[in-house]
């Protein structure tokens, strides 16, 4: 097969695909998996200080184009994966830490036990659980990410990400790459998060479909991957010094190749890796690689980000 081998901050990948988080990663087992796949790189599911059951079930639910969840971020509590990440064999593929605390204090305890762990895990600091009653998002609400980079940035002494929200107004993409771009350690940007309190309906019960929040959602799947596209390359554009992890709507090697194209360094699956399983990073690796070669691309570097406009 054709060479999909790239870099991450400096780090080799054998190919620029992982999970996303929340999807295969929340206890050891599914760990292990991820990490005997063909994904080039892998991150734990969102974690609190301490483990939550999440919300009701039913809370997740397979759509036409894609899925709809309200999981209320199910964990193990952060020390569950600290341990993991301990173990994780580096020299195989990167591991990424995300980290939800549902409050600041509670994200500067666990970013402080990370950072006295010495592993080499990524921080990926979640900004965007879409649903967690009560909980509003702080990738929506300018001062407070100001304030929570700000704190993070003097609290952790290593380069860390934020998985950010979708974001749908170019006023927008302005004023969080602003924000953004103040912080230096801020290395990676990693968009979207599901496209957050999304409502789909059974027809013949005339019910909601999943239990949470009268059935409202977070939206993932092939519905979000212009949406997804969008925030790539926006923050591609506007944060030139960040490297951007795409996330949303990836079940083929064409979808890859888009993320790849419009500026994202490595590609995240969600939905479809729910749906399949760890094996569907053979598949992606397979139509990726056969896209490149009918287009004579030899390297990801030769395209990545070089989306071309009319
Ligand atoms: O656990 C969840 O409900 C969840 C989280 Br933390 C997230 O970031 N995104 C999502 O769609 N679900």
């Amino acid at each position: 097969m054709l060479d999909l081998s790239t870099f991450f901050l400096g780090r080799p990948l054998t190919a620029p695909l992982m999970n996303a988080s929340g999807v295969w990663c929340n206890v050891n087992g599914q760990l292990h998996a991820l990490a005997e796949s063909e994904a080039g790189a892998m991150v734990t599911k969102s974690c609190t200080l301490l483990r939550r059951d999440g919300n009701p079930e039913p809370r997740y639910h397979t759509l036409s184009m894609g899925s709809i969840n309200s999981m209320g971020l199910p964990n193990e509590g952060h020390q569950y994966y600290l341990d993991y990440a301990e173990r994780h064999d580096y020299e195989n593929k990167p591991l990424f830490f995300s980290v939800a605390g549902l409050t600041l204090d509670d994200n500067l305890t666990i970013v402080a036990q990370i950072q006295d762990a010495y592993t080499p895990a990524l921080l990926e600091l979640n900004l965007s659980c879409p649903n967690v009653p009560g909980k509003a998002q702080i990738g929506y609400d300018f001062d407070a990410l100001d304030v929570i980079l700000a704190e993070i940035s003097s609290a952790y002494s290593r380069p860390f990400g934020v998985k950010l929200p979708p974001y749908f107004d170019t006023a927008h993409f302005d004023e969080v790459a602003d924000i953004l771009n103040r912080y230096e350690k801020v290395n990676f940007i990693t968009c979207i998060n599901s496209i957050g309190n999304g409502l789909m309906i059974d027809m013949d019960s005339e019910t909601v479909l999943i239990k949470p929040k009268q059935g409202f959602g977070g939206i993932g799947g092939e519905y979000v991957l212009p949406t997804a596209l969008a925030n790539v390359n926006a923050f591609h554009s506007r944060c030139p010094k960040k490297s951007i992890i795409g996330c949303g709507g990836v079940s083929t090697g064409e979808h890859v190749f888009m993320h790849l194209l419009a500026g994202a360094s490595l590609v995240q699956v969600g939905t479809a890796l729910y749906e399949q399983g760890p094996e569907i990073f053979v598949r992606l690796k397979t139509e990726l690689a056969t896209i490149m070669q009918e287009k004579g691309y030899k390297t990801i570097r030769e395209f990545q980000g070089k989306l071309k406009t009319l």
